[in-house]
């Protein structure tokens, strides 16, 4: 009798543990765990690397969606090649991961494959969504490399969270979906930021807080990809722009910003509003933007100025009005370029100018109005690229059409035959007649021409002799010149 009601107890007993047990499972199982993460160029070696030193501000839109949801989701940004695949692979173990959310460009898009390849062929049990620039751009890669369990093209907060949920259902994506945009950006919560370890991008360097305002951009750049995510503009609520800059001083201590919206200024009410509300601000703001020469007048560059604008950046693109319009399509004369750049100057606004050299018909000729063009602009400073045509611009479609570049330039790339890194293997737009060396030595030419003056040289002296920090940029910026050909501004990112 003793021993039947011993059995019934442990019965009893083992049942509610089970039951418990399943609790705690169910619980995890609300808990799902998804990781948001950023792949180096390549995990094959350390290639010259393009290194944010900055979050990835979509990565961080993706996890405020998710959290929303009530999943659990981590950041990890081995952009730096900080992790080999193995050591990634245990992290999802250990963590206990359930989906891996890889964000990937076009110079990453090889990180991002090889991860996701090393993972399946390694029996990862974690499900893995592709998304990013790349993808939208080439929705038809996870075909060609079929290690993906879902990809969604274009902005993905809305989608994202009801793929993750229908992918941990065990359903099967046979291509990449579409991503609903989100039309109304103030329903959105604001980065989740708090995931992110900022120590990680002091070190390298970070200086200002990301943010945007707008999303979107109505012109058609023949070197731009926005089309691709979405062209659609769309802007936010000045009080809650002002409301997460707030929150990004108390979490990064940082009380400078960089609006990283494609044209901030293309709806000058909305500037007008958000300076306001930046006035009001219990502490004083630095800011700088990028913006459109179109998009500027003095009345709205006193306001930035007074509100802590510190710098506008633009892309000017040529020096010559027939590349900068009739072929790169940017709709902005030499006259404009010079008046705004001169407002600038009047208002204390730095204006940076960004060129590139590399188009279709471009002659030597029109390569040295670029090369000349800042001495007659006269911006702060300036950063040179030679055009690489990317997959979702539509100099990219052309340069495949005309036969300038290979029409397997994606896979090839991919697949290591140009190298493991990005600068100097993926081609560049090298016009008819003319050659890659040409092209280098004009983007030479246009540095030396510009940073090696006297006059520029006193400037930027008796601007910066005071700050520390400035002199320590200028002697980094003169060495990135004689050394490397180009300036150290040409990419915000750590090498
Ligand atoms: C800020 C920025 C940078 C920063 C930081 C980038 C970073 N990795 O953290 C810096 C200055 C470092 C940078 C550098 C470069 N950049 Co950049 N950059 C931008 C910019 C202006 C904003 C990016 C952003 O935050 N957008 C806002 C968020 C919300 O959008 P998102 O990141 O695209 O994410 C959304 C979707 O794409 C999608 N998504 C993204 N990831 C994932 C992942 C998953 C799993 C899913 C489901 C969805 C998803 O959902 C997100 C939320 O809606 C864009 C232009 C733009 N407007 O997007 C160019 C852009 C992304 N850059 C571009 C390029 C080319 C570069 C460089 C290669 C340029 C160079 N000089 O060589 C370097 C690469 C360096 C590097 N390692 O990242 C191109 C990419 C084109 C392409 N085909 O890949 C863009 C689109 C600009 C353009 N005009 O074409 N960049
Ligand atoms: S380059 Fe700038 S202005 Fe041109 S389409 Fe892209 S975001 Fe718009």
């Amino acid at each position: 009798m003793i021993l039947v009601l011993i059995i019934n107890l442990a019965e009893l007993f083992l049942y509610f543990c089970q039951v418990d047990t399943k609790k705690k499972i169910n619980f995890k199982d609300a808990m799902k765990k998804v990781l948001l993460l950023q792949p180096p160029v390549s995990f094959e070696e350390k290639a010259f690397a393009l290194v944010p030193n900055c979050p990835h501000l979509g990565l961080l839109y993706l996890a405020s969606s998710l959290i929303k949801e009530g999943f659990d989701p981590k950041y990890l940004d081995v952009s730096d090649n900080s992790l080999s695949l193995s050591e990634i692979k245990r992290v999802i173990e250990d963590e206990r991961i359930d989906i891996i959310g890889i964000t990937a460009m076009t110079q990453n898009v090889k990180g991002a494959i090889q991860l996701a390849k090393f993972l399946k062929e390694n029996n990862c049990y974690a499900k893995i969504i592709l998304g990013g620039p790349h993808l939208s751009a080439d929705p038809n890669l996870i075909k060609r490399f079929p290690y993906f369990d879902a990809a969604i093209i274009g902005e993905s907060e809305i989608s994202f969270p009801k793929v993750v949920n229908d992918l941990l259902d065990e359903k099967k994506f046979e291509e990449a979906v579409k991503g609903e945009t989100p039309l109304d950006l103030d329903v959105l919560s604001p980065p989740a930021r708090h995931l992110v370890d900022h120590s990680i991008y002091l070190k390298r360097g970070y200086w200002a807080n990301g943010i945007f305002a707008t999303r979107g951009c109505p012109y058609h750049c023949n070197f731009c990809s926005i089309p691709a995510i979405d062209k659609r503009v769309r802007f936010r609520s000045p009080e809650l722009i002002v409301e997460e800059m707030k929150e990004c001083c108390r979490l990064t201590g940082i009380k400078r910003f960089n609006f990283s919206d494609d044209a901030l200024t293309i709806r000058k009410e909305l500037v007008y509003l958000l300076c306001e509300r930046i006035l009001k601000l219990p502490f004083r703001i630095e800011w700088e933007a990028q913006s459109r020469i179109n998009y500027i007048d003095r009345d709205l560059l006193k306001v930035m100025k007074r509100a802590g604008c510190s710098k506008l950046l633009f892309g000017i693109e040529s020096g010559n009005e027939r590349i900068r319009n009739q072929i790169i399509g940017k709709g902005v004369t030499d006259e404009q370029i010079m008046k705004v750049t001169r407002l600038c100057w009047q208002q204390g606004i730095e204006p940076d100018h960004y060129l590139m050299i590399g188009q279709p018909t471009e002659t030597s000729k029109e390569i040295s109005d670029t090369v000349n063009c800042s001495l007659k602009f006269k911006p702060n400073i300036i950063g040179v690229f030679i055009t690489m045509p990317l997959p979702g611009f539509p100099l990219f479609d052309s340069a495949i059409e005309e036969g300038t570049i290979d029409k397997n330039v994606i896979d090839k790339y991919i697949r290591g035959e140009y190298g493991q890194g990005y600068q100097g293997c993926w081609p560049y737009y090298v016009p008819k007649g003319l050659t890659l060396n040409e092209l280098l030595k004009a983007r030479k030419l246009a540095y030396h021409k510009f940073y090696f003056r006297l006059s520029y040289a006193l400037k930027r002296i008796k601007r910066d002799f005071t700050s520390m920090v400035r002199i320590k940029r200028n002697i980094r910026e003169g060495l990135s010149l004689m050394i490397k050909n180009r300036s150290s501004d040409d990419f915000n990112v750590v090498e």
